[in-house]
């Protein structure tokens, strides 16, 4: 089967820690779908495998059912069991070529990548598309490193042909700058599901992208 392209600019980043209970959280992740998001990344990197293959049974039916995209942060084998669209490495997880040995050509890899040489590590080993970041200061701070600013997209940009996601502290106001400086698209979690209203902010996030 062909692989699909990868036909969304947003990309939403889940942590269910921002909310009261699962169902506020689902709750919240259908009001961003309600709003456009058409690609979803499950991150939930301390649950145990039975509840993470719950969440993500749960996030592919709603993701499914608008037409929207999921992938399963490093578990590339819960990717599998629900049907998601791929799977999303990180610096610990198996590397791209491995990921494509167990799924085959169908599944969509992206890769986190952290500056020029991680970038370009990522798309020889088959990544088919990279986050990159953190580009400014997130929330959670020191957690994913120092901010590398947006210059570091133009950079990477000259080196490699995989679609770019700006990643880190990522705000209405700052989707054009990432966007000229070479990013394809945006990756973020605060900036809607922090957000007081989900889905205009969707909105306005989709507009800016369009
Ligand atoms: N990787 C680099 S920064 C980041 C991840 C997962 C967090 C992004 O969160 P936010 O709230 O969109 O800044």
């Amino acid at each position: 089967m062909q692989k699909a392209p990868i036909d969304f600019r947003l990309y939403l980043i889940t942590d269910r820690k921002l909310f009261e209970d699962s169902s506020s959280f689902f709750d919240a992740i259908e009001q961003a779908l309600a709003g456009g998001v058409r690609a979803v990344q499950l991150r939930e990197k301390d649950l145990a495998t039975r509840e993470l293959l719950g969440m993500a049974y749960r996030l592919r039916e709603l993701t499914g059912r608008y037409g929207a995209r999921l992938f399963i942060n490093d578990r590339a084998d819960i990717a599998l069991a629900v049907e998601a669209d791929g799977v999303h490495l990180g610096g610990s997880s198996m590397p791209a070529g491995a990921a494509r040995r167990i799924s085959g050509e169908k599944f969509l890899i992206g890769v986190s990548t952290h500056g020029m040489e991680e970038a370009v590590a990522a798309e020889r080993e088959g990544a088919d598309f990279i986050t990159l970041g953190p580009v400014y200061e997130t929330p959670s701070k020191m957690k994913y490193g120092r901010p590398l600013g947006p210059e570091v997209l133009k950079d990477v940009k000259g080196k490699i042909s995989v679609p770019i996601f700006a990643i880190g502290g990522m705000k209405q106001q700052r989707v054009k700058e990432v966007i000229g400086s070479g990013a394809y698209g945006i990756a973020l979690i605060s900036a809607i599901l922090a957000a007081r209203e989900i889905k205009s902010t969707t909105e306005t996030f989709m507009r800016l992208l369009r």
